[in-house]
């Protein structure tokens, strides 16, 4: 972490320069999980910042559920994550997929607004040229580690309001009797372009899921119409298949 202070020239705050440092030691291997991070004195002194610009850095850093503290013990790299197993025949949203493995989710927003339609929602979710979009894009992260860029459509007299939306989509439809019931979902391999592998902090070129999830009501309408990008090395969706009589 050493030279963090006197190369601080690109403006960020402090205690973010010395979180992606810790951070990307993490990840290149630097510090393995179960690994004590040195003493917040140690750190202060090699990256010439002042103790309290450490603490913040390393209580940011256990919140994403990158280092965990244990009391009276110190603070370590948590254990690594497995690759995610996520079953393809249940209707669930990324906050109760990540919950449910007893993940910390957050999201950073991409985009959120109401727009004109494309000619493909239009298409896909029924809209006149007259009637506008809400759309919806954020990178999903889990402990620390970006997993998804999800880029959702809505009819905007479903989601009047995306500014509204909290950590979960499908809470915020819940609450308006218009959570989805169904859906159809279709999964192709890619590779990643620049902006999609620097958000989701992998090479550029690295192998992507993509997958397009069309969302209906009971009634049959559509509901929602996302675009996602999941990182090919963090997932494996898996179904169950049985013999057809
Ligand atoms: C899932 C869905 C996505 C949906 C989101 C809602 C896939 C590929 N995508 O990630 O279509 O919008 O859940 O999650 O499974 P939220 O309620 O946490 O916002």
């Amino acid at each position: 972490f050493a030279g963090i202070a006197t190369s601080a020239q690109n403006g960020a705050p402090l205690y973010l320069q010395l979180k992606k440092a810790i951070a990307d030691a993490v990840r290149r291997g630097l510090l393995v999980p179960g690994d004590a991070l040195p003493s917040e004195r140690d750190i202060a002194t090699r990256a010439e910042v002042s103790r309290v610009t450490v603490r913040k850095a390393v209580q940011e850093l256990v919140r994403d559920g990158m280092l965990v503290q244990r009391h009276g013990s110190g603070t370590f790299v948590a254990p690594r994550m497995d690759r995610v197993e996520q079953s393809l025949s249940r209707l669930t949203s990324f906050t109760e997929d990540m919950a449910r493995r007893g993940m910390k989710v957050r999201s950073a927003w991409l985009e959120r607004g109401i727009y004109p339609p494309s000619p493909e929602e239009m298409m896909v979710l029924g809209l006149s040229s007259k009637e506008l979009v809400a759309r919806i894009s954020r990178l999903r992260i889990a402990n620390g580690t970006p997993l998804a860029i999800e880029r959702a459509s809505l009819s905007a007299s479903t989601l009047p309001d995306p500014d509204a939306v909290g950590s979960s989509l499908y809470a915020t439809l819940e609450k308006t009797g218009n959570r989805p019931v169904r859906a159809v979902q279709r999964i192709s391999a890619a590779n990643l372009g620049d902006a999609d592998s620097k958000l989701l902090e992998v090479a550029p070129g690295s192998a992507s899921l993509n997958i397009e999830r069309i969302s209906y009501l009971l009634s049959g309408k559509v509901i929602e119409f996302t675009r996602s990008v999941y990182r090919g090395d963090a997932y494996d969706f898996v179904a169950e298949l049985r013999l057809s009589s």
